[in-house]
């Protein structure tokens, strides 16, 4: 502090600046000027203060500014965090039992449901898959009671964690397995902080769902600090048409989900407009990665499955690949307005069921049970091959989750975080996506608090009024 001005401060106070310009018009200076060459034949570049209300570049690439590379949200720094959020999942309840924080885990069948109807016979934790997150502090002791309620024997690994050798739940190599009806107590320090995770380590049950986050906070939260802190976890499934087992013995894999859920029935994730927002991504698909790619913002990637990456490894991104068991934690200031799609890139994770098809989807909207109940008025069929390919037990093909009724779109459409999004959007939302919605803070309350109703597309609508206006107003 004697010293002058901190990084901190100085950040502050740019940012001040930045906000007074804001509210004095709703028009922006130019982020870049370049003048000609002077005498000397450099050419001399201006940068203008970086901006948390408009997209800027900021400053030279190896300044602070750079993209908003550590630029703070609206939280002061030297606080503890924020609490990850982690739509479509839940958090496991912990108890303090003398000093000691305890989580129960049951392994358990669950059933999931990806989109509205569709709903999984899968396995994983607390009766839920992804299981709950468990989330915690540096420094933390924690113990987890895990009850086998499967059929088959299990052991839990926690994934990245620095534990003692008994603790590591590799079956054979550092313990029993935890047959069926037994309990096993893991009990550690958490020494480190970042995005790790907990699965099972028998290789079929990997493929069958049993993973979950587990999300280990510093006591202050990092500088700069966020204002939000998301967490998704991306997997793969093997489920044939007319199934609605996962194959674990698969190599190949046609639903895509993000906290258990397809797209479009993954919660959009909610920010303010010039927030500081984390994003962890843990890949748990049993063999694909995933080139997980933000739109309208560039993001600094922060952090990987060994923790936080010092300032000076940070990359700049808008796409980041997550391989199989790697977690990639990025941050941005939510500077543009908008419903933003995060989403994998690979064509095939894109949507669900790009699978081969044993014969042409020609009776759309009748299934197969309709069939088998009524076969001598069944609905005609389209192909000459007809009278054979009746004969084939489970045809035709029950392609789940390709077309949306009615109670499947009010599903979709009636949660709050969807609230005047784009009519239409749940067409380009599909597979191994989700949303990023970045709002004002008046939209934003309109959104997330308040209970006014709002028309499909009426904010989408506020956000392209207000980008013209801004547009035809400059400085
Ligand atoms: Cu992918």
């Amino acid at each position: 502090m004697k010293d002058g001005l901190t990084r901190r401060q100085m950040m502050n106070a740019g940012v001040a600046i930045g906000l007074g310009s804001l509210s004095a018009s709703l028009g922006h200076a130019e982020n870049v000027v370049s003048r000609p060459a002077n005498a000397t034949g450099k050419v001399e570049v201006e940068y203008s203060t970086y901006s948390r209300f408009q997209p800027s570049f900021g400053g030279p690439p190896n300044s602070d500014q750079f993209l908003g590379k550590l630029v703070p949200g609206f939280r002061q720094a030297g606080l503890e965090p924020v609490m990850v959020e982690t739509p479509d999942m839940e958090k496991v309840p912990w108890k303090m039992v003398n000093g000691v924080k305890e989580f129960t885990l049951r392994c358990t069948p669950v059933k999931r449901e990806f989109l509205p109807g569709q709903v999984m016979d899968l396995w994983g934790y607390n009766d839920t898959m992804p299981g709950p997150v468990i989330e915690a502090f540096q420094g933390d002791r924690v113990r987890l009671v895990v009850h086998n309620e499967l059929p088959e024997p299990t052991s839990i690994h926690w994934h990245g964690l620095e534990v003692p050798i008994q603790y590591d739940g590799v079956p054979g190599v550092t313990q029993d397995y935890i047959l069926p009806g037994e309990t096993y107590v893991y009990e550690y320090d958490l020494h480190q902080t970042g995005t790790f995770f907990y699965h099972s380590h028998v290789a079929m049950q990997e493929a069958f769902g049993m993973a979950g986050l587990f999300i280990i906070h510093p006591r202050i939260a990092y500088d700069p600090p966020v204002d939000r802190d998301f967490a998704l976890v991306l997997q793969n499934f093997s489920i044939l048409p007319n199934s609605t087992t996962a194959d674990s013995m698969a190599m190949d894999w046609n639903w895509h989900t993000i906290n258990g859920r397809s797209g479009p029935y993954t919660t959009p994730m909610v920010c303010k407009q010039g927030e500081r927002v984390r994003v962890r991504l843990v890949n748990f698909s049993p063999m694909q990665h995933h080139p997980m790619h933000f739109h309208g913002h560039t993001f600094w990637l922060t952090g990987t499955e060994g923790g936080r990456m010092p300032e000076t490894a940070w990359v700049p991104r808008n796409n980041t690949l997550t391989g199989v068991a790697m977690a990639q934690d990025f941050e941005f200031v939510a500077s543009n307005p908008g419903d933003w799609l995060l989403h994998c890139h690979m064509v095939h994770h894109m949507m669900n069921h790009m699978v081969r098809q044993v014969g042409p989807r020609i009776r759309e909207g009748v299934d197969v049970s309709q069939y088998a109940a009524s076969l001598t008025n069944r609905p005609p069929a389209r192909s000459s091959l007809e009278k054979v390919r009746l004969r084939t037990p489970g045809y035709p093909q029950k392609m789940q989750g390709m077309h949306m009724d009615q109670s499947t779109m009010t599903q979709i459409m009636r949660r709050r975080e969807a609230r005047g999004m784009r009519v239409g959007w749940h067409m380009g939302v599909k597979g191994l996506m989700t949303v990023l919605r970045v709002l004002p803070e008046d939209l934003y309350n309109r959104v997330m608090l308040s209970n006014e109703e709002i028309k499909p597309g009426e904010i989408f609508q506020a956000l392209v009024k207000r980008n013209e206006q801004r547009r035809m107003t400059p400085d």
